[in-house]
């Protein structure tokens, strides 16, 4: 049976990917999670890991010794990486260099799986839409650039010491049990809180003209699971619905399926310093190399992340 490891499967991802490697591969699944985060899972081991200690990854690997690594351990936060840019920049480059650095110490290649993002390529002109992964990147938000750094040294890595070590970049993915620091669940948490009586009926919204991929989760980590068997070392591949809508679009469809009435308002906390305009994924290059295709709508992401949270406020 294979062995996968998940780094930094305590995240919104981590779930969804433990569950579809146990059930749908038949994989033997281990996890590593921060020290205070919690995971209450039976069918797998669960590790105590910060990826800043690069000893501690070493011997967890020298232990497990998995065939696939799947790195999703980030500071993940477009929001956050404003306001805390060095923390940032240290899990998600120097954080990533350990991790590849603690492979290159066993005595076998495992394949790697390194998740960056859609963001990285930032600045998309007029004419690149939709992005392939041989466009200029040109991030416009430093969670962009710490995983463009992560993707640049992942390719060096694997050109340099001969790594299986493959790149994706993800564009954003949305479902239930996402923090609500993300736009969706955001309005979704919110339209939940008004059903119930819980706050007055107003919806606070950032920047609602720019357009982004949104991808459910559950086909993202599918994406993941292939590519990590059938990807090409050192190549970075595109994960996303190849589709881009405004928040626009998302936030009238989340009202849409509401029992109430609500208003809508601008925070001007949720105005980020600087928007990419419009991210939109060419997902060409996944679809050949793995066969994946995106299966589940955006309508019904929407309606199950909404029902979650009418479970939980
Ligand atoms: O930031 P926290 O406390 O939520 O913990 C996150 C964890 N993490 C770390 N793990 C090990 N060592 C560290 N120094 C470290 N710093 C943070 O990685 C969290 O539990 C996990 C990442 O999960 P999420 O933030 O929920 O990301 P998600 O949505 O699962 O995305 C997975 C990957 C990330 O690389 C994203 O940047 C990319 O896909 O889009």
């Amino acid at each position: 049976m294979a062995k996968a490891l998940i780094i930094g499967g305590a995240g919104f991802v981590g779930g969804y990917l433990a569950d579809h490697l146990l059930c749908d591969c038949r994989m033997e699944v281990h996890m590593t999670k921060l020290p205070g985060e919690q995971i209450e899972r039976e069918e797998m081991k669960v590790y105590n890991l910060d990826i800043l200690d690069r000893e501690a990854i070493i011997g967890l690997l020298f232990k497990i010794r998995p065939d696939y690594i799947f790195h999703l351990a980030a500071q993940s936060s477009v929001g956050i990486a404003w306001k805390n840019p060095g923390l940032t920049a240290d899990v998600n480059i120097k954080g990533s260099i350990n991790v590849m650095d603690a492979v290159r110490e066993l005595y076998y290649k495992p394949r790697l799986l390194l998740i960056g993002s859609g963001e990285e390529y930032g600045y998309i002109l007029e004419g690149e839409t939709p992005v392939t992964e041989e466009n200029r990147l040109r991030p416009g938000n430093i969670y962009a650039a710490t995983k463009a750094c992560q993707n640049m040294i992942g390719n060096i890595y694997a050109r340099a010491y001969d790594m299986e070590v493959m790149m994706v970049r993800a564009f954003n993915h949305i479902g239930p049990c996402q923090s609500p620091i993300f736009v969706v669940a955001d309005f979704c948490k919110q339209v939940a809180e008004i059903e119930k009586g819980k706050r007055e009926p107003v919806m606070y919204v950032g920047n609602l003209n720019t357009k982004r991929d949104f991808t459910d989760v559950r086909d993202v980590v599918k994406a993941y699971a292939l590519l990590i068997r059938t990807g090409k070392a050192g190549e970075t591949y595109n994960v996303g619905s190849g589709h881009a809508v405004t928040i626009e679009e998302v936030l009238k469809l989340i009202l849409s399926l509401s029992e109430k009435e609500i208003r809508v308002e601008v925070d001007a906390n949720k105005i980020r310093p600087a928007d990419v305009p419009v991210i939109e994924a060419d997902i060409g290059k996944i679809c050949q190399t793995s066969g994946w295709t995106p299966e589940i709508t955006l309508e019904q992401t929407i309606r199950e992340t909404l029902d979650y949270w009418r479970e939980r406020v």
